[in-house]
């Protein structure tokens, strides 16, 4: 007889709330002794289905460094929440958060990078924050680096391809994981790690001027050494403390083949490969053999030092996150495209896409969560999710979002669906729970958030806070616990 031992929804302590990036909430670039940083010196897209993420030299950065406006750089302004943290952590409040998920930018606490002493303004600054949140009963979960480091260290040592970056990082870790001992449960090291293998937002390491080899070559030697800082940064918190936990985050990308025919499945699978090959290294704390036929066919040579592989086995990370946005399609021969921040193979005639043509899939979701917990058998939290929508005003106010509410709803559909699969779900941080900076383009207007803020994207705007419909609904979605949909 079939018995219902498993839980039939989500636990009682599951984790809801939202996730940002300092680089594109925060603004006030270089207020308080900040140092600029690698995400803020990236143009804005003209257009909206180009991602600029990765266009930057040497002359482009020399040029954003004497730009002292946030016109071409919006990041520089994000939507205020260095002068608004109280505002906004008070509405995450009203919706009933448990977790906020946010960066801190390291170029607050080391403006230069490799300065001996932290610089105690940018700080406080996150003291501030933290206790905004514990006030609310809010649990902080950080990201270490989201998409940033210092400039400095691009311009010094060209980011993560050298391993002097290993030490800078780790100097920032036990700084903030000191500072924040006993106050924040969960941190993350790299945003989206797997991306590093696409480019310089990632990595800091500017690559523009090489040839697809020898970008590959350098891309995958920082990767490296994100790997053994990461696995590093979680000795670290272990020993300073000890309840905390440690995760990895990368940008999952759920891959089916084209058609049945074998060779694009075992197309699609190769793209799996190249995807889950970053938690295979942080969660099973090895290279998996497959890397290594890739890196030795393609003439790639990870210089390692002796005690990197003992590093990563010994401090493999707690628990995994990734983003959720999309699913791809492979097709054998096919070179991979890139659409907004995420490669993309071609179009899938069964699904929807966004109008920056990021194709929705919520049953990929499932999919997904039930692969990673089959592989791994760690706990995983969905930290990143949300549709990317242009929203009107009404002219009392209102925003009626139902495109999102419906986005949302059904991607929370088939977290339970996984969950009642078996599935050690923990947590869901919906992206930009407050309207942010995109990532990719750098507009304004393309706003995924539960609250919009009054901002174009030329920056004009009183930046005044205001609730969408889909605000109340998080909020009941909430307070059910995902009961009510
Ligand atoms: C992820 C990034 C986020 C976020 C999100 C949406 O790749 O981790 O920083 O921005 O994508 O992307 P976009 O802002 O380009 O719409």
């Amino acid at each position: 007889m079939y018995k219902k031992t498993y839980p039939l929804s989500f636990p009682k302590d599951f984790l809801w709330g939202g996730a940002t990036a300092a680089n594109q909430v925060e603004g006030a670039w270089d207020a308080d002794g900040k140092g600029l940083t690698t995400a803020e010196v990236v143009k804005k897209a003209e257009n909206r289905r180009e991602t600029t993420m990765g266009d930057v030299t040497k002359q482009s950065i020399k040029t954003a460094i004497k730009d002292h406006s946030d016109k071409f750089y919006p990041k520089r302004r994000g939507v205020d929440f260095y002068h608004h943290y109280k505002e906004d952590i008070k509405l995450f409040a009203e919706m009933g958060f448990k977790v906020y998920r946010f960066s801190i930018a390291w170029g607050r606490i080391f403006p230069q990078g490799d300065e001996k002493e932290p610089n105690e303004a940018g700080l406080a600054f996150y003291d501030k924050v933290i206790a905004e949140l514990l006030k609310y009963n809010i649990k902080p979960l950080i990201t270490l680096s989201h998409y940033e480091m210092p400039i400095n260290l691009t311009l010094k040592h060209n980011g993560w391809s050298d391993r002097h970056a290993i030490k800078e990082f780790t100097r920032f870790t036990e700084v903030v994981f000191k500072r924040y001992r006993g106050k924040v449960p969960y941190w993350l090291t790299f945003n989206e790690i797997n991306t590093g293998a696409w480019g310089f937002h990632e990595t800091g390491a500017i690559d523009s001027d090489l040839n697809e080899h020898d970008q590959l070559q350098l891309r995958y030697q920082a990767l490296h050494h994100q790997f053994v800082a990461s696995a590093l940064a979680t000795k670290q918190l272990h020993e300073i403390d000890p309840k905390a936990q440690m995760g990895c985050m990368i940008a999952r990308m759920q891959t089916y083949p084209a058609t049945p025919n074998p060779t694009d499945v075992r197309a699609a699978q190769v793209a799996d490969e190249q995807n889950l090959f970053f938690t295979d290294v942080q969660a099973r704390g090895e290279y998996p053999e497959y890397m290594n036929r890739y890196f030795a066919e393609n003439e790639l040579q990870i210089t390692m030092e002796p005690q990197d592989q003992k590093l990563l086995k010994q401090f493999p990370v707690d628990f995994i996150t990734f983003s959720y946005y999309m699913s791809t399609v492979t097709k054998a021969g096919d070179k991979q495209k890139t659409v907004g921040n995420f490669a993309s193979g071609g179009r899938n005639p069964y699904l929807e896409e966004s109008d920056w043509g990021w194709q929705i899939d919520p049953i990929g979701l499932r999919v997904t969560l039930n692969e990673l917990w089959d592989r791994y058998r760690l706990p995983l939290m969905v930290v990143e999710n949300g549709l990317g929508a242009v929203d009107k005003v009404e002219a009392d106010g209102s925003i009626h979002d139902a495109y999102r509410i419906d986005y949302l709803r059904k991607h929370i559909v088939e977290m339970q669906e996984a969950i009642r699969d078996g599935v050690e779900l923990i947590g869901y941080t919906t992206w930009g729970p407050i309207d942010l900076i995109s990532a990719s383009t750098s507009e304004m207007s393309k706003r995924y958030g539960f609250i919009y803020v009054d901002q174009d994207d030329a920056g004009n705007g009183s930046l005044k806070r205001s609730r969408k419909d889909s605000f109340y609904w998080y909020q009941r979605v909430i307070s059910s616990n995902g009961d009510s949909l």
